[in-house]
């Protein structure tokens, strides 16, 4: 059983699209970092940069005291390997999967977060800023849709890269893109979208949390932190 620390957010859908395509039991536990669960003392212990997703593995491969994994692509890599599913075993498959997942963790993911920052949430609406990060998503989604002009999914077969980058695509509108722009890009989008397993996922996010994490509640406890954040 795996206790998956977790918020309806993007890096969130990630390890419950695993889970759910793998088939392995899970349990959710809510993390509402909205109200500022991420800083309670029992989830820095798992998650120290106060971010979710975290996950507990009870019943690690060689046995043992229970793994605890934070940051997404260490937690699908982690789950990848624990099941033997969703990366391949040969060097080369591996490596299309691993740079592709990398390219998700320090590109778009953090790239579109800042799309959503400035574009969405930040207190004023800086040009400079929300064009930077709206062109930088667009060529994003540009490098993406090319990588997907002769492939199925971003490694060849379904990997844990695709169930990285996908999350990200699905508030596409409010990155102010068009898919239509992106047909490879578009039909990948669409044919994971209508995955059982990514719709049991999306379905049980709505279980624990069906309203926007964003409010002006919200935006005191996200923005601002510094290290005396953590340190309580
Ligand atoms: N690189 C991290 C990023 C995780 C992340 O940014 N999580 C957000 C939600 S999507 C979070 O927990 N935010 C809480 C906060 O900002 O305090 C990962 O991929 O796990």
């Amino acid at each position: 059983m795996i206790d998956v620390h977790y918020w309806t957010t993007p890096n969130g859908h990630k390890v419950t699209m695993f889970l759910e395509e793998a088939g392995v039991p899970y349990r959710l536990f809510a993390v509402n970092i909205g109200a500022g669960d991420q800083f309670k003392p029992e989830f820095l212990k798992i998650s120290p940069n106060n971010r979710i997703p975290a996950i507990v593995d009870n019943e690690p491969k060689p046995g043992g005291a229970p793994i605890s994994v934070f940051e997404s692509g260490a937690i699908l890599l982690y789950l990848a390997e624990k099941t033997g599913k969703f990366i391949p075993s040969d060097i080369r498959g591996r490596v299309e999967t691993l740079q592709w997942l990398f390219w998700q963790m320090g590109g778009l993911g953090p790239m579109l977060g800042q799309n959503h920052h400035f574009g969405l949430y930040a207190p004023e609406k800086i040009p400079y800023a929300i064009e930077r990060y709206v062109k930088e998503t667009n060529r994003l989604y540009g490098v993406l849709n090319k990588r997907l002009a002769d492939r199925e999914f971003v490694a060849g077969p379904y990997t844990i890269a695709d169930m990285a980058a996908y999350p990200w695509i699905v508030p596409y509108e409010r990155q102010g893109q068009k898919l239509e722009d992106f047909p490879h890009l578009k039909r990948w989008f669409e044919a994971i979208r209508e995955r059982p397993a990514v719709q049991r996922a999306y379905a049980r996010a709505k279980e624990i949390n069906s309203a926007p994490t964003m409010s002006e509640e919200a935006k005191k406890v996200l923005f601002g932190q510094t290290a005396a954040s953590v340190a309580r």
